[in-house]
């Protein structure tokens, strides 16, 4: 089976533009995963826990032949590969975040992984790129369009356009 959906990247520490373009690399290296197509990167204050620095984000659709368990493992081992830790506190600074907002139309509520991305309508660090690069995908569950979502989303953060450092 051959499914797509979006992928929520977010970096902030070291390099965050270099992280976020290597983890795009390290996924797009995987023969199950195909397509990858990026929205521009987004500066944003950090949400939930203020006192750290400001995070670069964006999204990311994919198509994959991985299961959506396959696609998290997946996920897991380029965050591993990019320096994270496996033991960190929650929202403490993040070389590398990975997490998968929608897979296919699933509706998946495991221990280990939810899908849609519990938080996806709550955060414009999301759904700011999402509706750069999608604006009228359906997002499962919620059953309206990611812009619809960004419309009527009260995260007041600025979400602003990342002007990029280094030539690709
Ligand atoms: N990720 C979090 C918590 N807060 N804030 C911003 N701006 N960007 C993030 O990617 C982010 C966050 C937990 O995953
Ligand atoms: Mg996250
Ligand atoms: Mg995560």
């Amino acid at each position: 089976m051959l499914e797509t959906g979006f992928l929520s990247f977010g970096s902030n520490l070291g390099d965050k533009e270099a992280n976020i373009a290597s983890a795009i690399t390290a996924l797009s290296t995987f023969h199950e995963i195909e397509d990858l197509q990026s929205a521009s990167f987004y500066n944003s204050p950090p949400l939930y826990n203020a006192d750290q620095p400001e995070f670069l984000n964006t999204v990311i659709k994919y198509t994959t032949t991985f299961s959506a368990f396959d696609l998290f493992d997946a996920c897991q081992n380029v965050e591993r590969l990019l320096g994270r830790p496996e033991k960190r506190e929650k929202n403490a600074p993040r070389s590398i975040d990975i997490d998968i907002l929608t897979y296919g139309t699933s509706f998946i509520e495991t221990e280990v992984l939810t899908i849609p991305h519990p938080d996806l309508a709550n955060r414009k660090f999301v759904l700011v790129p999402w509706a750069e690069l999608a604006p009228d995908a359906i997002v499962p569950v919620y059953n309206i369009t990611v812009l619809n979502l960004l419309n009527i989303c009260n995260d007041p953060s600025i979400v602003t356009k990342h002007v990029m450092e280094k030539n690709a």
